[in-house]
């Protein structure tokens, strides 16, 4: 805001941003997603005066791909199982949070842990009468999966919505936050997604596959504008916010989280090491550095469950201090 005359300066990052998503493709079915969060959202605010639910947590969740062409038949990718988004998105539900789940197309899915990861169809059989049966060792955990995430979805409290590219992601992200923007401090960001830095800006990307007998390929990818600060500083600035750190060289985890938390004003920045991800992550904010663990004497046990009661105790005092 320009204070002398009252009017709002555009800075370079709103410029990149905006050229960011006039220049991106139209996302499909944009009016349907609108609606879908819109009524998601109504669904779990309370009615004044009821007392406030938990509240609703957008977690983010898989990587994001870069095309390198128009028609896509290239694309170069980010890193991401989907795990930590989806086993995070089931604690988050059962301590009394209503979730968006915005995930890459293709990676886990909340509540399918227990599930083998490879063929689904190992899971069941067909008896004589052609009725379709879950195998032995499969009844008990296909049966909780089903229960448990039927009566998420049935229920109102989870709303799964997927994606592939940056564009869509970053598209889909923004209505999100426009949907969750009368939340105030009751919305959480849990953005778990491994983001693209580089894309090809859609129009200076080829059209058709790139014809190999070209020669080398040569090929200027742009930055990916920091949506963290936009998602911050405009789109959600009452919001709870969490982000993620993900570095294969521990000596600069830490400090790259803390500058991350810094620049971006995040809430929390979990930072982990691509390798004993599953085992531990610091989490890193304005004044500590907490180490979560899972317990290494539980084959059961994970990360995610101490990172979210964690985040929600915080969570919660961050409400009541807002409220007052
Ligand atoms: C993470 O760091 C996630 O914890 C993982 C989870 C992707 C490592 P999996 O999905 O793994 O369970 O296999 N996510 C954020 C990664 C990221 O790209 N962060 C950016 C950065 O580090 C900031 S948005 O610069």
């Amino acid at each position: 805001m320009d204070s002398r005359n009252g009017s709002v300066s555009e800075t370079p990052l709103d410029a990149e941003i905006g050229s960011f998503f006039d220049s991106a493709p139209p996302l499909k079915d944009c009016d349907g997603i609108a609606k879908k969060l819109k009524d998601f959202i109504e669904f779990n605010s309370p009615p004044p005066g009821k007392g406030s639910p938990a509240g609703v947590v957008c977690v983010t969740s898989g990587g994001t791909t870069v095309p390198l062409e128009q028609c896509c038949v290239r694309y170069i990718d980010n890193f991401s199982s989907g795990h930590r988004g989806a086993t995070s998105t089931e604690y988050f539900i059962k301590a009394g949070y209503a979730v968006i789940f915005l995930y890459r197309r293709g990676t886990f899915q909340p509540y399918c842990r227990s599930l083998p990861e490879d063929s689904l169809l190992e899971c069941f059989e067909c008896s004589d009468d052609s009725a379709i049966q879950v195998r032995q060792p499969y009844t008990e955990a296909v049966k909780r999966a089903i229960s448990d995430h039927h009566a998420a979805v049935a229920g109102g409290h989870l709303l799964k919505i997927p994606f592939t590219t940056i564009f869509e992601y970053l598209q889909i992200l923004r209505s999100t936050a426009m949907a969750m923007r009368d939340l105030g401090s009751h919305a959480v960001y849990y953005l778990a997604a491994a983001v693209s830095d580089f894309y090809v800006p859609w129009k200076s990307m080829a059209e058709h596959k790139i014809q190999s007998a070209s020669g080398p390929l040569d090929m200027r990818l742009v930055q990916v504008p920091k949506m963290l600060s936009a998602l911050k500083k405009a789109w959600a600035p009452m919001a709870f916010c969490i982000s993620f750190k993900l570095e294969t060289d521990s000596k600069i985890l830490l400090e790259k989280a803390e500058m991350a938390l810094r620049k971006y004003r995040m809430h929390m920045v979990v930072a982990n090491e691509l390798s004993t991800r599953k085992e531990e992550v610091t989490v890193v904010t304005g004044n500590e550095k907490i180490l979560v663990c899972c317990d290494k004497t539980r084959s059961d046990s994970d990360v995610e469950e101490p990172l979210i009661e964690l985040i929600v105790g915080r969570h919660s005092a961050y409400v009541k201090d807002s409220d007052l």
